[in-house]
């Protein structure tokens, strides 16, 4: 049990925030998959980022730590080996997902399974189509969950419109085709994050979107190239809430990774009137800046349509912003959170009435009162990183101290989280 306690805080100084999660474990997958030694730097050494390269080194790809950078001696699709242990994807599911699609395609028997919580996350949306392309899968619930067994075989041409906007789904069908003799299409019906996209281009392949539609050709050749990667702005998300909901506060968060499908938090605090400035230092494939946010007077706002996959992973702090802006705020069409590490509706809202909050549950959202003093209390992490994060900065927004049950979940995306925290809480 972590309790945190704050009087009258403030948020100053600088951080970095860790290496953004999902370009950390696409870094590793391209470099695995390519030919030649790729450099990571940045990596996000969180347990879900590590979970992909142990899973990577069971079948053969030799991955190593130098000081802060990580090298992987890529082996191309064809070098991969049938992993002789079953591969562990711990809390992750973008390992579990986009691993998924790697193995569709190769040519030899492999099992995967993860934690308790990976266990419960459905798996259909991307093993269903996977074995239309011609991988054979199974697993609990017909190939739906976890533990699940897969022969990859030759995969098929395939034209497929994704049922939800799912970069998971997507990047998983994308590793497919990548094997595939033929092209793969695949329609989003809305634009999801596109690292794996980016990551094509930069490993010197080819992949063509139109409006809604991404076009892949199989059998290209990846050359090794080294990846710088940004800091995860769904990290800094915590830190950006944090400085804005307290008073003199005034936070500069480095090198904050600025893809534009990922700022949908950015559009939030602009709409909600918070005090920040973003100053681009980076404008290559994967744009990066520094933010500079200081004390807000909030406002409500309105959260739905396309700007939630922009957003989907900041809802739970988003929530917690709300809480703290003056009148209604309602996030909506945010079903997809029902099936994150937990169900993130019911824990953000459950967790978040325990500490004071005026939240309501909706059958795709929440509905948000503020603002609010939040009185404190106990309230628990359910085993969901975002969850706990949230938690921890409700603290320092709370009357009394907040304790907070299975706070050690957060170390698979922001293992410094902590630390970070207590460097600039003032
Ligand atoms: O990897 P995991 O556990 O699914 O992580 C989460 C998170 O909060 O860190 C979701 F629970 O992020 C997903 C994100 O929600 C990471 C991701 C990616 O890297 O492709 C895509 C999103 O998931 P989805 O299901 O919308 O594709």
């Amino acid at each position: 049990m972590k309790m945190l306690q704050f009087e009258n805080p403030s948020i100053q100084g600088e951080i970095k925030v860790p290496g953004d999660k999902s370009i950390s474990h696409r870094s590793i997958m391209f470099g695995a998959i390519s030919e030649g030694v790729t450099k990571v730097t940045g990596f996000l050494k969180g347990d879900d980022c590590l979970s992909t390269i142990d899973c990577f080194r069971k079948m053969g790809v030799t991955i190593t730590e130098k000081d802060d950078e990580i090298l992987i001696e890529g082996r191309g699709f064809k070098g991969l080996k049938e992993p002789r242990e079953i591969l562990d994807t711990g809390n992750s599911g973008t390992t579990t997902r986009l691993l998924l699609g790697v193995l569709a395609g190769q040519p030899f028997h492999s099992v995967i399974t993860g934690d308790e919580s990976i266990a419960k996350r459905p798996m259909n949306r991307v093993t269903v189509p996977l074995k239309e392309m011609g991988a054979t899968i199974d697993g609990r619930d017909d190939g739906n969950l976890t533990p699940l067994s897969v022969r990859g075989g030759k995969l098929k041409s395939f034209h497929y419109t994704l049922p939800v906007a799912s970069a998971q789904l997507k990047s998983a069908l994308i590793l497919a085709g990548l094997q595939s003799e033929e092209e793969t299409v695949i329609v989003e019906p809305e634009k999801t994050r596109d690292h794996t996209e980016k990551m094509i281009r930069h490993f010197g392949g080819e992949i063509v979107r139109e409006g809604t539609s991404i076009k892949v050709r199989g059998n290209q050749p990846f050359k090794a190239k080294d990846v710088r990667v940004p800091g995860d702005i769904s990290s800094a998300a915590f830190f950006l809430t944090a400085a804005a909901i307290t008073s003199n506060s005034s936070l500069i968060l480095k090198d904050v990774g600025l893809n534009e499908t990922r700022t949908g938090i950015i559009d939030v605090l602009r709409e909600m009137d918070a005090d920040f400035s973003v100053t681009l230092t980076n404008d290559d494939e994967e744009p990066q800046g520094d933010i500079l946010v200081k004390s807000s007077s909030l406002k409500n706002c309105e959260v739905g349509g396309e700007l939630i996959p922009r957003l989907i992973d900041e809802i739970p702090i988003i929530a917690l912003l709300a809480t703290q802006a003056s009148g209604k705020t309602v996030i909506r069409d945010a079903e997809e959170l029902k099936v994150k590490e937990t169900n993130r509706i019911d824990a953000v809202v459950e967790e978040l009435q325990k500490l004071g909050a005026d939240i309501t549950a909706t059958g795709d959202g929440m509905v948000i009162n503020g603002p609010v003093r939040l009185k404190g209390g106990y309230a628990d992490s359910r085993g969901d990183h975002r969850i706990g994060m949230m938690l921890a900065v409700a603290a320092l927004v709370s009357e009394g101290p907040v304790h907070i049950e299975n706070a050690d979940c957060i170390s698979v995306s922001y293992p410094t989280f902590f630390e970070d925290l207590s460097l600039v809480a003032k």
